[in-house]
């Protein structure tokens, strides 16, 4: 078994982006639970994302939604960013909630209704270059609910076209990150249901679009990790957002529903050079805290992902390859199961001291208080503008 000593180098660079919406009140479309504290402004998302980074190490950057966190000055909201000891991250566009966009936005049969989209998108550039931001990232929540509604080849082709548009406007150092989900708010067919779709799509573009997956955007029992093995090996696994889910797209706590799920992720991340800064892969959150205090969930979150990380770095591989080749069945899926049942607990608690960081971040944030704080100095938290 590899040492703890051996793999902390990896675990060192390991960065988990955080989503701001994860600190607003958000809920599902029964009800809201307001929360003390909430943030009011994206600059109180941002402290608080912060807090978490500075208990963990692990959080170095933030990623906004627009225009949920639309601001004047974007440049500002940077530097505002970098006192706080992180960095604006991944900008994701929205075309799903304005009554304009009711049957698609870059699919939409409507050249107006296209136009007005793609604007939207090339906005989110404009804020990636005041920001420093290198992915733009793209869900669309176009599809149909009937069949015979749309022409689906039609919706395709125009997609193809409206993306090419904007990925025109990408930087040099910028990306295209298209994700998918196969069904929500679209119940018939919707436009980019598969990895399949968007790796067809971002072929297309070129080199610096690529594919997000969201844990959360599958059917039930898919083989998620096949995925990210076939998206690292075309070299086209931009992003993961991650999350957990017993049902559908719940947006739960990473690796809470499914812990062996994301030892095996990122057992393929491993094994496909993906946590290689130089992979290009960016590890995100995109979840939701309903019922659960929403700095903590964030901590709990980004020491998941840790903790998975740390597990699947341990995998004997020479032994696996040894075992593989042998035909050992048995002896392959043990060698698998001894990295996944080891404890890596006791063991990152002493590197994160060793580290200046707390043991315990849970602990350490319970103690801090950072949460009574805010409780007593924000009035009138606002809402998530997204619900599940
Ligand atoms: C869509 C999605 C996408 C959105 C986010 C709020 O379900 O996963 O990433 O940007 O939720
Ligand atoms: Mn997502
Ligand atoms: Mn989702």
């Amino acid at each position: 078994m590899t040492a703890f000593d051996d793999i902390a180098p990896q675990l060192a660079t390991q960065a988990i982006e955080l989503p701001s919406w994860a600190f607003g009140n958000s809920g599902t479309r029964f009800k809201v639970f307001p929360t003390p504290g909430t943030p009011r402004t994206v600059e109180e998302k941002i402290a608080d994302a912060a807090m978490v980074h500075r208990l963990t190490g692990l959080a170095p950057s933030v990623a906004l939604h627009i225009p949920w966190d639309r601001v004047d000055d974007y440049a500002g909201l940077a530097r505002y960013a970098a006192d706080q000891g992180v960095a604006i991250g991944t900008i994701n566009s929205n075309t799903f909630q304005d009554d304009v966009y009711k049957f698609g936005s870059l699919t939409h049969t409507d050249p107006a209704v296209r136009r007005k989209a793609i604007e939207h998108h090339l906005e989110c550039l404009e804020v990636m270059d005041a920001t420093g931001s290198r992915d733009l990232k793209i869900w669309l929540a176009d599809g149909t609910n009937y069949a015979g509604q749309q022409d689906m080849r039609g919706r395709q082709d125009r997609l193809a076209e409206s993306l090419a548009e904007i990925y025109a406007q990408v930087g040099a150092e910028q990306r295209l990150v298209l994700e998918y989900k196969f069904f929500e708010p679209a119940f018939y067919h919707t436009d980019v249901p598969d990895w399949g779709t968007a790796y067809a799509q971002v072929a297309a573009l070129g080199e610096r679009a690529v594919v997000c997956l969201d844990t959360g955007h599958h059917a039930p029992g898919t083989n998620i990790e096949f995925i990210v093995m076939q998206l690292l090996r075309l070299g086209k696994l931009g992003s993961f957002d991650f999350n957990s889910r017993n049902y559908a797209d719940d947006d739960l706590i990473v690796g809470a529903a499914d812990p062996f799920q994301l030892f095996r992720i990122m057992v393929e991340v491993v094994r496909g050079w993906g946590l290689d800064p130089a992979s290009g892969v960016a590890f995100m959150l995109d979840q939701c805290h309903n019922v659960e205090e929403k700095i903590p969930g964030q901590i709990r979150s980004v020491l998941n992902v840790q903790e998975m990380t740390a597990r699947a770095l341990l995998l004997d591989r020479a032994s696996l390859t040894a075992a593989q080749e042998a035909g050992d069945v048995l002896g392959a899926h043990q060698i698998l199961m001894d990295a996944f049942y080891t404890d890596v607990r006791p063991a990152l608690a002493a590197w994160r001291e060793s580290r200046g960081l707390p043991a315990n971040p849970m602990a350490a944030f319970a103690d801090s208080g950072y949460q009574q704080r805010i409780n007593a100095e924000r009035v009138g938290g606002t809402q998530a503008s997204w619900a599940s």
